[in-house]
């Protein structure tokens, strides 16, 4: 299952407590305090990893949190500080402070981090408290608590390219023919349930990551079909392939199927409507595919691409001149719904 969205809640661990003890040794009376202080309880820390695609992992479990600090010991021993608890999460995840609903940190490079909430400092045993009037200090510090969030997490796919188009347009084949990644494909609407990214190699130091979405259709923007759940995650897309079937099976005429996604796509954001699009017409093994293509490119006054995935025609050409695009139009990590405002001036400060 895909999931791009949860909400979780984090807890740092507690400091060990300090203690309070006296040195006790034959021969020597009234040794002085030897209590140690109290470890460091463990923060929480969220880090992006390449190797990991949805956030379904973290669904299970609600709370998320690191050990305590031990307690220091006599002997001026001091309390194990507890290990850092790290939550690995797909690189493009976003996470936000439910409370405040201040965007806390978006995780949007490989193997980025980010200390979600801080373990409590240990406290500091007797031994400390040691003053010249105050020999044998019966006091001791007690471990701090650890810090505490409500997080929501959101996942925003970030690749060079982001297919889009009607269903059926062929979206999934192309991917799964230039790439190794296996959507599911069929001869019907919303095959494709969920968004699939695939890395498309052209040679040893050429490549680039392409999305797949579901399709999108009238009112996708509002809702409707499956696309507008999954249309965050070409926001982030250097650059737009759009594939139009030529003859769609219900009869529907591929150019206004074109025009209707387009205006779902800025309904959805209004910087899709600005982003790089290359126009690309599928199935071009059927007859008078071509025809369609040079409508579109006499409607758009610019060049617009032919291909079959099934011969294999105009593949090679596709994939060149993506890459020629991307090199200029890398992935957005800012888009326009990521510029979130606090409703809560009270909001703490992002931890940095
Ligand atoms: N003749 C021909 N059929 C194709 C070609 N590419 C895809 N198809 C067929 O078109 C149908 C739909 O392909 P998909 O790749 O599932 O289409 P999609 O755009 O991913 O569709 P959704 O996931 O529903 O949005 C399948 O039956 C494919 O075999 C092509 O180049 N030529
Ligand atoms: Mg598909």
């Amino acid at each position: 299952m895909f999931v791009d969205e949860v909400e979780v809640e984090v807890e740092a661990g507690k400091g060990g407590d300090g203690c309070v003890s006296f040195r006790r040794e034959k021969y020597v009376p009234r040794g002085g305090p030897d209590g140690g202080d109290g470890g460091r309880g463990g923060s929480v820390i969220f880090r992006s990893s390449g190797n990991v695609y949805s956030l379904i992992h973290l669904v299970r479990r609600q709370v998320w949190r690191a050990k305590n600090g031990e307690q220091g010991y006599g002997s001026q021993r001091h309390g194990k500080g507890a290990e850092d608890l790290v939550v690995e999460v797909p690189v493009g995840t976003m996470l936000f402070d439910r409370r405040h609903g201040f965007l806390l940190k978006d995780l949007s490079g490989e193997g980025s981090e980010v200390i979600v909430c801080r373990g409590g400092k240990g406290g500091r045993g007797n031994t400390r408290f040691k003053t010249a009037t105050n020999r044998a200090p019966r006091e001791a510090e007690l471990g701090e608590m650890g810090e505490s969030r409500q997080l929501r997490l959101e996942l925003k796919i970030i690749a060079d390219v982001g297919l889009v188009g009607k269903p059926n347009a062929g979206k999934s084949t192309l991917l799964s023919r230039l790439s190794g990644a296996k959507p599911e494909i069929a001869p019907y609407p919303f095959t494709t349930k969920h968004p699939h990214l695939g890395l498309v190699q052209l040679d040893l130091d050429r490549s680039f990551v392409m999305a797949d979405i579901p399709g999108l259709i009238e009112g996708a923007s509002l809702g409707v079909g499956l696309g507008h759940d999954f249309l965050r995650h070409i926001q982030r897309a250097g650059i737009l392939v759009h594939l139009v079937e030529p003859f769609p099976d219900d009869g529907s005429d591929a150019w206004e199927n074109y025009v209707t996604i387009r205006r779902e796509l800025v309904e959805f954001d209004e910087l899709l409507g600005d982003r790089v699009e290359v126009v690309v017409v599928t199935k071009a093994d059927i007859p008078d595919a071509e025809l369609v293509r040079a409508r579109f490119a006499e409607e758009l006054g610019r060049e617009v691409l032919l291909i079959s995935a099934a011969t294999g025609l105009g593949i090679k050409q596709l994939t060149e001149h993506i890459y020629g695009k991307i090199a200029s139009n890398p992935p957005a990590t800012n888009t326009k719904q990521e510029h979130y405002t606090p409703p809560d001036s009270n909001g703490q400060p992002p931890v940095p």
